[in-house]
This record gives structure tokens, C-alpha cells and sequence, in this order.
């Protein structure tokens, strides 16, 4: 057989987030944001992420505590103090792009300013020459959940459409200052957060008693995808030739069985889940299954006569998402529960799990891949995807990490396949280069790096950087593939 493997050189990458890297939560003038409220809770086996118990008193009790506390936010992996180191060690390991994002209360404190904080201009100028030097190209995630706490007690976060305004000159900074050196940007990270998630994704909070409401929930959401458009339509004026992406959390939906009930829970899971927000921002309208869904739960959001057409004329340029593991989908009440990204799923029970639950698929991503491509036609980037486990640092400074080298091999592999079943992938984005505070669990010992932080969960440690045995690994498939 004559068969030609089609293959494609991709950008390989490494990404952070400010709130779960940088630390300094005072530095500089830097107002308190959503993130730096949230307290670190030891883990339960429930799977419940901390986010979702984030209400007005939790947030009151937080703005009490002065200094770092039980608010692993607040410290990150201390990149302030290791910006040059890291940059550095990423610049040895060969990634070919660097992800990381801007803290907006470090540029706008409150959020509502009409200038923005000169001292964070002068953070991150540096932060970007750096990188720049370094060789590495640059995607930018603009906002990467954490929002300035006092647009979310003055203003109520995202279901305020003032926000797009802030947020929009908030933007404007960001392209005047550093479009330069930017190729991609990311307006929001995980933007169907705002639905699992609504603490994180739109900066709301929860009430005290009871569920979130969810016209509030898709209300601000509805503000987050008109910011996005302004944002690419204002970015590509002020930044020619800039690409600018969208980005969901993907969960790949598995029926758990043949059963079309279960066939019709997957399509579903997956349109309300994932596709809603891409078929926004990418394909640019609200799909018709949204209206459904929004009448059978009572949802109603309030839009402007100019935003369909907003949405219309400003799509993403590329598609981007994050995959750590699969989900099931399943209308029949049984099987046991596992976590996953922002989600909780029955158990597949063809797959292994992680220590947290979260199940390894790499199949599934490239079954992703290609739903991607065929339903956007648009170039894609995997923004995130890595192994969060528990490393060990061994009394000679080494780490011994296979179980992540397995997984990002055998990720790679299925990447590979998906270039040759057609999809255009951009390039592939490590998270959590440099080991970060947790997203989900506010935790320091649930770890992606390829480089070690010596930091525990309460914040004791040397925050001394170390290379694990995945470094190496990644840094000689870099080379092989550059
Ligand atoms: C995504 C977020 C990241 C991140 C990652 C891993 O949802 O965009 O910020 O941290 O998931 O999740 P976690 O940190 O909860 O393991």
C-alpha cells in the first residue's frame, strides 16, 4: 500500500496563568482580585472545587486577612520573584511559545480607572521584553479568570455590560503596550466556564443559600462573548495581522451505552457544554439548540440591537480549547462519579485515572481535534492540556516523573493522527510548565510542570526551581520537532 502520512510542524508550548503563577498580590499597586479571595480547602472526595462556595462571606472573611494566609493565590509560585529564572528555564527547555496572562487588577487596581497603574506597565513591560529576548512567541491570555474584586462588589462582575467598557479599555493598554510582541491573543481562557464555574468564568457570587441564577450565569456570559468581538475588532485596528482565538474547556462526551437515549445525552451535553460558546465566537451566532435550552430552563438575557451583528462580523480568527479527559454522558442514573476539568462525570471504565479522577484519554483528543475542525473550519490550537499529579522530590534534587512523559507521548501520538486525518492544528500548549497553584483546588501538590517548585499546599517551602525528568524529555522531543 502506498499510503503518505500527512504531517505538519506545529508550535510546541508551555503555558501559566498570573494568578496561579505570579504572586505579589500587593505589588506594585495591585488591587485584590476574584482569585486572591479564595481560600485553600483540604481536599475531599466529593470532587467539589472550592470555587463553588465562593460567596459574600467567604469573600468578606478574605478581604480581613492581610498578607498570604490560606490564600495560595496571593503567592502563586512567587514568579515575581523568578521571573528572569524562569524565563530562563523555558527558554533551555526550547518551547517555541510562551502562554501566560496579564492579572487585571495589576494593570487597572479597581478595574473602573480611566488610566491604568503605571507600576503594572512596568511589570509586565518587563515581563515581555524578557520572553521576547528569550525567542519565544507570545500567546497572550488577556483575562484568565481573575477580575478586579471591586467591579465584582461595586458593579456584580459580568452581568454588568459596563464591564465590556473596562474591560475594553483594559485592552486598549494591552495592544498600545505590548501588541508588538503578541501573536496570539486569547480574550478569555475556558470561556464556557462561566457556566460550570460561575465564580472563576464570569466573576459572580455565589449566594449564600441556594443555586446560582442562571439568567445571571448567561447574562454575563452574553457580555463576555460581545467583549470578545470589541476586543478582536478593536485588536485587529490597533494590531495588524494579530490573531486572536476563542477558548472552551472541552470534555469529549461519550453515550455510556448504545442506547439513543444515551446517543442524544452526549450531542446534548456536548452543545450546551462546549459548542454553545464556539458556535458564538467562532461560527458567529447563538445556535438554535440555545433557544431551547434557555426556554426549558427559564433563562432569559437581555442583548442589544447592535450585538448580533457584532457577533456576526468578529469571529475568532483560530479555535482553541483545553482536554485533560473524556466524559459519559448518560440519561440512566447509575456507575460511580469521577471529577474532570470544571466537570463531574460517571466513570468510563475503559480508562485509567489520575489521583484526582480526572480519566486519561488520549484518543479523545483527537476525536476533539476533529469535532473542532469540522464544526469551525478554523485553525486550531490545543491552549492547555497536561498530567496534574503528585511529584516526589528526592533528597538529590531529582524528579522522577514517567507517568507524565507517558502522557504527553502518548497525547502527542494522537496530535500526530489528527494532523493526518486533516485538522489544521496550530500548535499544542503544555499547562502548567512551571508547577502553579491549582485552578480547581487552590492546591500546590496537584502539579503539571515539567519544572518542580519547591512549595507545599500551605505555602511552606524554598520555592527553589527544579528539573524533573519530563524537562529532559520535552525539551529533546522539542528539538526533534522544530
Ligand atoms: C483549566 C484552567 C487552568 C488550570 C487547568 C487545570 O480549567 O484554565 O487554569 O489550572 O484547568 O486545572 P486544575 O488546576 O484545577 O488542575
Amino acid at each position: 500500500m502506498n499510503y503518505q502520512k500527512k504531517t505538519k510542524k506545529i508550535l510546541w508550548g508551555g503555558a501559566t496563568a498570573s494568578s496561579q503563577y505570579e504572586g505579589g498580590y500587593q505589588l506594585g499597586g495591585k488591587g485584590l482580585d476574584t482569585q486572591d479571595c479564595r481560600p485553600y480547602l483540604k481536599r475531599t472526595s466529593d470532587a467539589t472545587t472550592s470555587t463553588r462556595l465562593l460567596t459574600q462571606s467567604v469573600i468578606d472573611q478574605a478581604k480581613q486577612v492581610e498578607g498570604i494566609g490560606n490564600y495560595p493565590f496571593r503567592m502563586g509560585s512567587d514568579g515575581v520573584d523568578h521571573i528572569e529564572e524562569d524565563i530562563a528555564l523555558l527558554k533551555e527547555l526550547g518551547i517555541e511559545i510562551y502562554r501566560f496572562s496579564i492579572s487585571w487588577a495589576r494593570l487597572y487596581p479597581r478595574g473602573d480607572e480611566e488610566q491604568p497603574n503605571e507600576e503594572g506597565i512596568r511589570f509586565y513591560d518587563a515581563i515581555f521584553e524578557k520572553v521576547h529576548q528569550a525567542g519565544m512567541k507570545i500567546f497572550l491570555t488577556m483575562t484568565h479568570y481573575a477580575v478586579p474584586l471591586y467591579l465584582v462588589e461595586h458593579y456584580g462582575g459580568w452581568t454588568n455590560r459596563k464591564l465590556i467598557t473596562f474591560y475594553l479599555r483594559f485592552a486598549k493598554t494591552v495592544f498600545e503596550h505590548w501588541g508588538k510582541y503578541v501573536d496570539y491573543y486569547l480574550p478569555f481562557n475556558e470561556i464556557n466556564a462561566g457556566y460550570f464555574s460561575p465564580y472563576n468564568g464570569v466573576a459572580l457570587v455565589k449566594p449564600e443559600n441556594g443555586p446560582y441564577d442562571q439568567s445571571l450565569v448567561f447574562q454575563s456570559l452574553h457580555h463576555q462573548f460581545v467583549a470578545s468581538a470589541q476586543v478582536i475588532k478593536l485588536g485587529h485596528e490597533m494590531c495588524p495581522g494579530s490573531q486572536f482565538g476563542c477558548m472552551v474547556a472541552c470534555f469529549c462526551y461519550y453515550p455510556l451505552t448504545a442506547r439513543p437515549e444515551d446517543n442524544l445525552k452526549a450531542v446534548r451535553d456536548e452543545q450546551i457544554h462546549q459548542w454553545f460558546a464556539v458556535d458564538i465566537l467562532a461560527n458567529g451566532h447563538y445556535p438554535s439548540y440555545m433557544d431551547r435550552f434557555f426556554r426549558e430552563n427559564d433563562i432569559h438575557i437581555q442583548m442589544e440591537p447592535e450585538d448580533e451583528q457584532l457577533l456576526r462580523d468578529y469571529t475568532s480568527d483560530f479555535v482553541s480549547f483545553s482536554y485533560y479527559s473524556s466524559s459519559i454522558a448518560t440519561t440512566q442514573e447509575t456507575g460511580e462519579q469521577t471529577a474532570g476539568n470544571l466537570v463531574v462525570s460517571t466513570k468510563n471504565p475503559y480508562l485509567n485515572a489520575s489521583e484526582w479522577g480526572w480519566q486519561i484519554d488520549p484518543i479523545g483528543l483527537r476525536i476533539m481535534l476533529n469535532k473542532m475542525y469540522d464544526r469551525t473550519q478554523k485553525p486550531v490550537f490545543i491552549s492547555e492540556n497536561g498530567f496534574g499529579a503528585r511529584d516526589v522530590l528526592e533528597v538529590d534534587g531529582s524528579i522522577h516523573d514517567p507517568y507524565r512523559i507517558e502522557y504527553l507521548k502518548q497525547h502527542f501520538e494522537q496530535i500526530e493522527q489528527a494532523i493526518d486525518d486533516g485538522v489544521d492544528v496550530l500548535g499544542y500548549i503544555m499547562w502548567g510548565v512551571i508547577d502553579i497553584v491549582s485552578a480547581g483546588s487552590c492546591e500546590m501538590e496537584k502539579r503539571y510542570g515539567v519544572v518542580y517548585v519547591d512549595a507545599d499546599n500551605n505555602g511552606n517551602g524554598t520555592y527553589k526551581r527544579y528539573k524533573k525528568d519530563s524537562f529532559g524529555w520535552y525539551k529533546q522531543f522539542i528539538e526533534e520537532h522544530a
